[in-house]
C-alpha cells in the first residue's frame, strides 16, 4: 500500500512537471525604464515579482491594459476590465482585472522598485487571463479611484504611460489551452487515480 502511494506521488510529480505551472513574463523598456515582471500560477492565485528601474523615488500607476499592441504605450487601450466595473486598488473587492495600484521606487538617483505578491484576480487561464495584453507603467500615481475627479473611476488619473510590454509565455513551451479555466494537472491526476485504482 506504501509502495501504490509512492507511485501515485511520482505520478502525481510527472504530470505536474508536465503539464507545469504556467508562468507568463513582460518586459518594461522605454527610453530610461527597464524592468522584468513574472506572473506564476500559485495555488492561491498568481504571484507577481518585479524589478524597475529608471524611474525617481514615487508611486507610479501599473496595469494591465485590455490590448497587446504596443505600436505606442497608448495604443495597448484602456485597462483590461471584462466586467464593466468602476477603476480602484488592487485590494478592492470590486476593479478592474488589471487594477495593479501603485509600483513604488525607492532610493534617490537610482531608485529601483522591487515587488512579490500573489494577486487573486489575474489569471492566465479563463476569463481574467492577462495572457497577450499589455502591462503598462504610468508616470504618476494611481489614486486608487479614490481622486474624486472623473478619471479617478476609469484610470486612477494615473497621467500618461511611461513604459510598456505585451505579457508573453514564460513557461511552458507547449501549447496553452486559454479555454480550460481549471489546472490541468488535477484533472489529469483524477484521471490516473482512477486507471490506477482500477488496476488493484
Ligand atoms: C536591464 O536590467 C537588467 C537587470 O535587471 C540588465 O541585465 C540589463 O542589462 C538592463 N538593460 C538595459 C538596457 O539597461
Ligand atoms: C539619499 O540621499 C540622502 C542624502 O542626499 C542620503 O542621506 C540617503 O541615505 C540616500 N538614500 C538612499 C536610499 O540612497
Ligand atoms: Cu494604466
Amino acid at each position: 500500500m506504501i509502495y501504490h502511494s509512492v507511485l501515485l506521488l511520482l505520478a502525481f510529480n510527472l504530470i505536474n512537471n508536465v503539464t507545469g505551472q504556467r508562468t507568463a513574463i513582460a518586459h518594461l523598456r522605454d527610453g530610461v525604464v527597464n524592468g522584468t515582471v513574472l506572473f506564476t500560477e500559485m495555488d492561491e492565485g498568481l504571484r507577481v515579482t518585479g524589478i524597475i528601474t529608471g524611474l525617481t523615488a514615487g508611486e507610479y500607476g501599473f496595469h494591465v491594459h485590455e490590448l497587446g499592441d504596443t505600436d505606442t504605450c497608448d495604443t495597448a487601450g484602456a485597462h483590461f476590465n471584462p466586467d464593466g466595473n468602476n477603476h480602484a486598488g488592487r485590494e478592492d473587492p470590486v476593479r478592474h482585472v488589471g487594477d495593479l495600484g501603485n509600483v513604488i521606487f525607492v532610493g534617490n538617483d537610482t531608485a529601483i522598485a522591487v515587488f512579490d505578491y500573489v494577486d487573486t484576480v489575474i489569471a492566465l487561464r479563463g476569463r481574467n487571463d492577462i495572457l497577450g495584453r499589455t502591462l503598462v507603467l504610468h508616470e504618476e500615481r494611481d489614486d486608487l479611484g479614490l481622486g474624486g475627479v472623473d478619471a479617478s473611476l476609469t484610470t486612477g488619473n494615473a497621467g500618461g504611460r511611461v513604459a510598456c510590454g505585451v505579457i508573453g509565455i514564460k513557461y511552458p513551451a507547449e501549447p496553452w489551452n486559454s479555454a480550460a479555466s481549471v489546472n490541468p494537472s488535477l484533472v489529469l491526476f483524477i484521471l490516473v487515480l482512477t486507471v490506477f485504482f482500477s488496476f488493484m
